[in-house]
């Protein structure tokens, strides 16, 4: 089985962290941003990473990754028997893979694109030389592109940033006292949220070598959630159920 990824993407950790949870084993294949398509094309209708091959099997999406994984390999299971927690679930699933997950990495781009080798590292970890210099050559237009797609505009980037907070404290709400955010048990729903955060957190369980943020007011962003409650549940997710 392989997995097509860029190493970085918290997408794309969240297919990860499944596999490893279930202890399937697969290659993750890392390939570039910008070139993916030409690679992704070749198997599944979008260009998006994660994408899971399985012989002739294409599964496209970290949900749908998920949602294979668990009709072939059930055990242990991520998702609830109970049908009102399996709703309450995928629910959370579903929108914070979009409130966090695309607001976080819209926020991201918007200072960080600036920095071509901080991005060289994210975008081209553990290829070749070649390629990480082949990067560096077509970078000028893959930033434009990026920002385009991602980015789009300042007014977009503070919408993002005002409901990437409403997500983080319907989450706290929802936490409370709890262990998990949904029953008694670690279910999709946090592995979701969890990678979802996991740019923000940067856990040392998380298999990449993350580098020190380069740029002022994106650290400033780092520093505004630090203690938040939800940013410490998601280091102790990580510690309790992020086995490789
Ligand atoms: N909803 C998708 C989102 C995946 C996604 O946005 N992947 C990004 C990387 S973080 C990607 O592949 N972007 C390049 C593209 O779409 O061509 C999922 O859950 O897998």
């Amino acid at each position: 089985m392989k997995l097509l990824e860029f190493p970085h993407s918290h997408y794309c950790e969240k297919a990860r962290w499944a596999l490893d949870y279930k202890r399937v084993p697969f290659a993750p294949v890392a390939i570039m941003p910008g070139l993916h398509m030409l690679t992704v094309r070749r198997y599944a209708p979008d260009t998006s990473v994660p994408v899971l091959l399985n012989r002739r099997q294409v599964v496209q999406g970290s949900g749908a990754i998920i949602d294979y994984l668990e009709q072939h390999y059930p055990e242990p299971s991520l998702t609830p028997a109970d049908a009102g927690e399996r709703r309450a679930c995928l629910d959370i699933e579903r929108s914070m893979d979009d409130r966090l997950g695309e607001n976080i990495r819209r926020v991201l781009y918007d200072r960080l694109l600036a920095y071509p080798d901080f991005i060289r590292h994210c975008f081209t970890h553990p290829m070749p030389r070649i390629k990480q210099w082949s990067f560096s050559l077509f970078y000028p237009i893959l930033r434009q592109k990026i920002h385009q797609t991602y980015v789009i505009s300042a007014a977009r980037v503070d919408r993002a940033r005002r409901e990437f907070d409403a997500a983080m404290s319907e989450l706290e709400k929802k936490l409370g006292a709890q262990h998990y955010l949904v029953g008694e048990r670690f279910s999709r729903a946090d592995l979701s949220v969890a990678s979802m955060l996991s740019l923000l957190v940067m856990p040392p369980e998380h298999p990449f070598p993350w580098q020190e943020i380069p740029d002022p007011q994106a650290r400033r962003f780092y520093d505004e959630y630090r203690d938040h409650p939800v940013y410490g549940w998601v280091g102790q997710m990580y510690r309790e159920h992020r086995q490789r």
